[in-house]
């Protein structure tokens, strides 16, 4: 029994936090451009300062980050080695349109793509792309505010377009946004918002969602019909929110708290606002412009799977002397007494991904795809640069055996998993370099530093040794 024989076993990374080279062959800045290290980082996430060119004085790791674009070819082979299936990578919107509303797209950045995805095909391994991973042009913050602008919609359909047109026969699965509830959390990255003094954020927010939803639609619409055999998968940065007690009304909150992730998906795959999220808006005062066109688009291009990022879960409390918060995280926590937590403090919790499996196999009934996992650790390499990262193989191998019982004992339909960062990239949430979750070991460090040398980890050749008996031996 256990996964299907044409699991997708596999990695993934994100555009800017691997491929470097922000400014060549064309390419424009981006919103993940200008994300420094260091304290102003989290404001800047979560849309509350202006950061929108380089500024003097700070570190952008995303720069170079460890130089993909000029190292790709090399790496797709040592991910061919390991056995990869797929390989879930992002493309850079401002390589393709370097600001974004231009009419014509920059074939230099296409014919980089192209290659890549050549490099994927002659290894056999099918690309899965994510269309934007948090990736918005300055060009389009500066001129139009982000996604807050109903332009937007048009400029992602000129995007997909060129994508699915360019790319047909080479790319069949494709993800709109990742992780979209993000823009709840990470305003700046999921969506390329800043906000004015005074603003109400709640509003801003939510309209700048309806229009990632519905451009989400749209990309559906046309990726179905340049080919049809497309997949297009939505995004959701998944881990449930356990009731710190059984007292209903902690219950209560955690329902709550769930539903602020499920309302993206939501549409995304029933087609139409939640009954819930429609009183809250409501209660909220958020009045979100929509039109007829809009509903009718997300009511008829709803999506073929369902994808997400598994971490952790989290839990909440009515309890206001609880309410200590998991410290450098975009997602808040309380404690969880019975977890062991990452260095970062993300609580280690694999059954909390079955239960997250189910949980979203019974409220959508369509395919999962576990497309991001890990574990983010400080490796350290020994004197012959080899990481001896047992730390991590326990991780995945807890978590890909909790996800062998949602498939063989809970009946849950998966078409395949890629472990984040399979190779070590820049974290999104830090910026750092020494959060790392590679089964390749990338010789740079937080500063810059480093030959940019790839050396195979421990987990390599243990992750090889998984794909190859199709998740048996673990
Ligand atoms: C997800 C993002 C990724 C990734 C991952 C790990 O939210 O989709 O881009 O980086 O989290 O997070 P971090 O890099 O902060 O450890």
């Amino acid at each position: 029994m256990g996964f299907r024989e044409d699991f997708l076993w596999g990695g993934a990374t994100a555009a800017n936090q691997c491929e470097g080279a922000y400014d060549v062959d064309g390419r424009g800045l981006a919103n993940v451009d200008v994300v420094p290290i260091g304290e102003e980082r989290f404001s800047i996430i979560a849309g509350k300062r202006k950061m929108l060119d380089f500024e003097d004085g700070y570190f952008y790791p995303a720069k170079e980050a460890i130089d993909m674009y000029h190292h790709y070819k090399e790496d797709i082979k040592l991910f061919a080695e390991m056995g990869f299936k797929t390989y879930r990578l992002s493309i850079a919107w401002t390589r393709i349109f370097p600001k974004g509303d231009e009419r014509e797209p920059n074939e230099k950045g296409l014919a980089f793509y192209e290659d890549l995805f050549k490099t994927c095909q002659q290894y056999g391994i099918e690309p899965l792309v994510t269309i934007t991973h948090f990736d918005c042009p300055i060009h389009l913050i500066k001129e139009y505010g982000g996604w807050r602008n109903r332009k937007m919609i048009e400029f992602y359909e000129r995007l997909v377009r060129v994508l699915f047109t360019r790319f047909k026969g080479l790319v069949k699965y494709w993800l709109t946004f990742n992780e979209i509830n993000m823009i709840l959390h990470a305003p700046f990255m999921g969506a390329g918002l800043v906000f004015e003094d005074g603003e109400n954020e709640q509003q801003v927010k939510y309209q700048a969602s309806h229009h990632e939803l519905v451009a989400s639609a749209l990309a559906t619409k046309v990726a179905h019909e340049v080919d049809p055999e497309n997949m297009v998968g939505c995004m959701l940065a998944a881990g449930l929110n356990y009731p710190y007690t059984c007292k209903p009304e902690d219950v209560f909150l955690a329902q709550q708290k769930d539903r602020e992730n499920y309302f993206f998906i939501d549409v995304q795959s029933r087609g139409e606002y939640p009954a819930y999220a429609l009183k809250e808006l409501e209660r909220a005062g958020i009045d979100i412009e929509m039109t007829e066109e809009d509903l009718a688009l997300l009511k008829n291009h709803t999506v073929d799977f369902i994808s997400f990022s598994y971490y952790s879960s989290r839990v909440v409390t009515t309890d206001p002397k609880l309410n200590e918060q998991t410290e450098g995280n975009i997602f808040a926590s309380v404690k969880n007494p019975y977890l062991e937590a990452s260095e970062w403090g993300w609580q280690i919790d694999p059954l909390g991904f079955r239960t997250t499996m189910n949980a979203l196999y019974d409220r959508y009934q369509k395919p999962l795809f576990v497309v991001e996992n890990g574990l983010g650790a400080i490796d350290t390499p020994d004197e012959a640069g080899y990481v001896k990262d047992d730390y991590r193989i326990d991780y995945l191998r807890e978590h890909i055996q909790a996800m062998k019982d949602a498939v063989e004992i809970d009946g849950v339909d998966l078409l395949g998993y890629t472990s984040w960062g399979c190779i070590d990239l820049v974290s999104a949430g830090t910026g750092e370099m020494k959060k790392r979750y590679g089964f390749i070991y990338v010789d740079r460090d937080n500063a810059g530093n480093g030959t940019l040398k790839r050396t195979k980890k421990k987990s390599f050749d243990w992750y090889k040794k998984v794909i190859a008996s199709n998740g048996e031996d673990l």
